[in-house]
């Protein structure tokens, strides 16, 4: 049923916002207050400049993952031109160990997290070749455990999120064979739970965050198969609240990082349609500072890099005009994804 209503509105229907400009006399982005594109620019801009303010002096051990938002929010926006490309490269280039990790700033430990972060930032540049791969890819697959899982670094942590690092940054490096793929798998899915989504170790409540890593690095591996997609998708599509954000788990507070952590699992189960995308939209925009930019948690709230990225992204993945689109499991746009895996 849904199935033919679907293919009837895309044959005889405009597309979503043609639809919303002829019912409205507007497109949808009017209705709702815009995206403050200029705005979220110039906030990212300012935060990149800022090094001895508080913000920026308690986030300095995890300032390379904050690079990453940036850039990437900066993409998406179509500005990634208004930085010092050399500038970055050279200071990522400078949290890298000799064990092959990168640190989250110069001077730094190495951790998985920090190391994807350096390759996702590299790879928005098109700048992957100053990497010594193997031992990047060396020092990643080193943290694999005999159960398949992966630890965040030497101190051994184990959690699916460093599952889905490993397993991104060695598909970026065209690596995977360095790792025992099918364990990795069989991990992932002992870490699902009876309602469908997964967490971050086995028996762990299901959480959001957990299921973007473990559907995303099921994506990665084409092992999406396993997963019961329908299961899944309910649990996903319940996370949305009334004023039309997503929470992480149940009775939850809604937060726009769950735009993306819940979006990207929606969109690579094939069920995105399981939610209402113009209330999600609406809930997103209510959340800028539309004065000074940048994008917070919920509406009212101070904004942040963090929370900048997942509203940009949690647009683009909803076709917001003007963005570039996001791969929903790279988490990085789509032209740097095909550069890395059609082009070259
Ligand atoms: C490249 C996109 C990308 C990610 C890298 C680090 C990582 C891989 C994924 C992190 C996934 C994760 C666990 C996200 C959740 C983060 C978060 C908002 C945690 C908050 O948890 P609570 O319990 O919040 O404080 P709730 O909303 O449940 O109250």
């Amino acid at each position: 049923m849904c199935t033919i209503f679907n293919m009837f509105t895309r044959m005889f229907l405009p597309d979503f916002h043609e639809f919303h400009q002829i019912a409205y006399g507007r497109p949808i982005n009017d209705r709702m207050g815009e995206l403050k594109i200029e705005k979220h620019v110039k906030y990212i801009l300012s935060v990149e400049k800022r090094k001895d303010d508080f913000v920026s002096v308690v986030m300095e051990h995890l300032r390379l993952n904050g690079a990453y938002w940036g850039l990437t929010t900066l993409d998406i926006l179509g500005k990634l031109d208004a930085v010092d490309q050399d500038e970055v490269v050279s200071w990522v280039m400078q949290c890298q160990h000799e064990c092959g990790g990168f640190g989250g700033n110069i001077g730094h430990d190495p951790h998985m997290l920090y190391t994807l972060s350096a390759i996702q930032v590299l790879a928005l540049f098109d700048k992957i070749e100053v990497l010594d791969i193997e031992k990047v890819s060396n020092y990643i697959a080193g943290l694999q455990n005999d159960d398949g899982s992966f630890s965040g670094d030497m101190w051994g942590e184990v959690d699916t999120r460093f599952s889905y690092i490993a397993i991104c940054s060695l598909a970026i490096l065209h690596q995977l064979d360095k790792i025992n793929v099918e364990t990795a798998v069989k991990y992932i899915l002992s870490c699902q739970n009876l309602d469908g989504g997964f967490g971050c170790t086995p028996g762990a409540e299901s959480h959001a965050g957990q299921n973007f890593c473990c559907v995303g690095a099921l994506a990665i591996t084409g092992s999406l198969h396993h997963v019961d997609k329908d299961l899944l998708g309910w649990w996903l599509c319940e996370r949305q609240v009334k004023s039309g954000g997503l929470n992480g788990r149940p009775e939850k507070l809604p937060d726009v990082c769950y735009s993306w952590w819940v979006l990207s699992c929606l969109i690579m189960i094939d069920r995105v349609h399981w939610i209402d995308k113009e209330k999600l939209v609406k809930f997103i925009l209510d959340c800028q500072d539309k004065e000074n930019g940048g994008i917070s948690d919920r509406p009212d709230d101070a904004v942040d890099v963090f929370h900048t990225y997942f509203g940009v992204a949690g647009l683009s993945l909803l076709e917001y005009p003007g963005l570039k689109a996001i791969d929903p499991a790279y988490a990085l746009p789509v032209e740097v994804v095909d550069r890395i895996f059609v082009s070259k």
